[in-house]
């Protein structure tokens, strides 16, 4: 009693939540409490869903629930959205352009500067589209690609100081965006920086895409996930207008948080045809109510901003939660959708991103495809590709060449 005591009075003389001070992540599966997940393919009387026209009907249903209780709702988009060129450079290989999207709504406006890597031998190309975490100018090594000028974490290593990005970053991604292999293998490559979308700190909802909208929120508002899904979804929007770009195949990924943005915005918007989740953890492919390494209660109190008020309310009540995760990959069916995972990032729980896929796979099979192949966790650096994919190779948190490698083999094998 006298230390809940003292451990009280440290919180809140420190002014850290309680919650954070007393969190400690579970990393053995032995521990993992019992639970029992919703079953993907019922209705919420528990009647099993036989057909594809039922499941589309429940489907629906799923996704009011993550809006509602998750994720938040995002705006229907009533703007405008202009296109200017900022830099084009064309080698033997490929175009490489910068594009300023401007979203204009009422007398606001926001801008996205898009990255495309067009392969020269390749028209209408298949594109892999994605958020990026430090700014186009990481991605290449051109002069000409602007260095972002939005709000950035400080970074030593890229030079990013007082929360924005410098020079010294320019061309120090290009390894886990490796551009040119992507474009010798014929497809395309689009990034923008998140940032530009939705800064990622609590600011209140001030800026950022969320900016141009009214802000009356209440609990099932968009948070920062919802906003930078929804960002992508405008560059769908300018993707679907390019000759050069088969509109068809357009595979939406992203690493960590930017893979629970792609995952939601795969959700959300159907043109996106596959979707790659790398690393996406808790509040992506991961199950919640494993409770292994990172939780519900623990992402909603390090980053408040991401996700909707509402989902809060299940902080440390993960089986209260009336969805887990298996039911929003679903939801993706029938596009295929791979999820990466890394051995050593147990803080997103490679088995719980694994078996989120598994549950998901008999709404794949209503669709006669096949998900996972296997219920049996594969081995590191054997991945197992159905119209579910999934890898987990050695290494930690990351997107890594091996990460891209997987995904050029799984759109090869579904678009070619
Ligand atoms: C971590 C967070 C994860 C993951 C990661 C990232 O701090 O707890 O959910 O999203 O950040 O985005 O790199």
């Amino acid at each position: 009693m006298k230390i809940l005591y003292l451990f009280l009075i440290i919180c809140f003389s420190s002014n850290i939540p309680a919650y954070s001070q007393a969190f400690v992540p579970n990393y053995d599966e032995a521990k993992i409490p019992f639970y029992t997940l919703p079953n993907v393919i019922a209705f919420e009387d528990g009647s099993i869903i036989t057909n594809v026209a039922d499941w589309e009907k429940r489907r629906a249903e799923i996704l009011g629930v993550f809006s509602k209780e998750v994720y938040g709702t995002s705006p229907e988009w009533d703007g405008e959205i202009t296109a200017t060129e900022v830099s084009s450079v064309a080698t033997d290989k490929f175009i490489r352009k910068e594009i300023k999207l401007s979203l204009h709504r009422k007398s606001k406006k926001v801008d996205l500067y898009v990255l495309l890597f067009l392969p020269r031998q390749q028209t209408p190309a298949p594109i892999f589209l994605g958020l990026n975490f430090y700014g186009n100018q990481t991605l290449s090594d051109g002069a000409n690609v602007l260095v972002t000028q939005s709000w950035i974490r400080d970074n030593n290593d890229l030079g990013s100081e007082n929360n924005r990005a410098s020079e010294k970053s320019r061309g120090m991604r290009t390894a886990n965006w490796p551009a040119e292999d992507i474009v010798e293998k014929g497809y395309g490559l689009a990034s923008l920086y998140y940032g530009d979308v939705d800064p990622d700190f609590d600011d209140g909802f001030q800026n950022g895409v969320h900016a141009l909208y009214d802000q009356e929120r209440d609990e099932s508002s968009w948070g920062s996930v919802a906003a930078w899904a929804w960002g992508l979804s405008r560059v769908m929007d300018y993707l679907v207008t390019l000759p050069e770009v088969d509109a068809d195949k357009v595979a939406v990924l992203g690493h960590s948080r930017l893979g629970k943005a792609a995952i939601w915005a795969g959700a959300t918007d159907q043109r996106f045809s596959m979707i790659i989740s790398n690393n996406s953890g808790c509040g992506g492919a991961a199950l919640s109510r494993r409770r292994f390494g990172e939780t519900v209660g623990r992402i909603n109190t390090s980053f408040p901003h991401w996700f909707s008020e509402s989902f809060r309310q299940y902080n440390r009540r993960e089986d209260e939660l009336p969805v887990d995760q298996h039911q929003l990959l679903a939801t993706l069916a029938p596009r295929p959708l791979y999820i990466a995972s890394g051995e050593d990032d147990k803080w997103a729980d490679p088995r719980g991103e694994f078996l989120g896929g598994v549950e998901a796979s008999p709404v794949y099979e209503l669709y006669q495809k096949t998900g996972i192949p296997t219920t049996e966790f594969p081995p590191v650096n054997q991945p197992v590709m159905g119209h579910i994919g999934y890898h987990i190779r050695n290494g930690g948190h990351g997107l890594l060449g091996y990460d891209w490698q997987q995904f050029l083999k799984f759109a090869d094998m579904h678009w070619r």
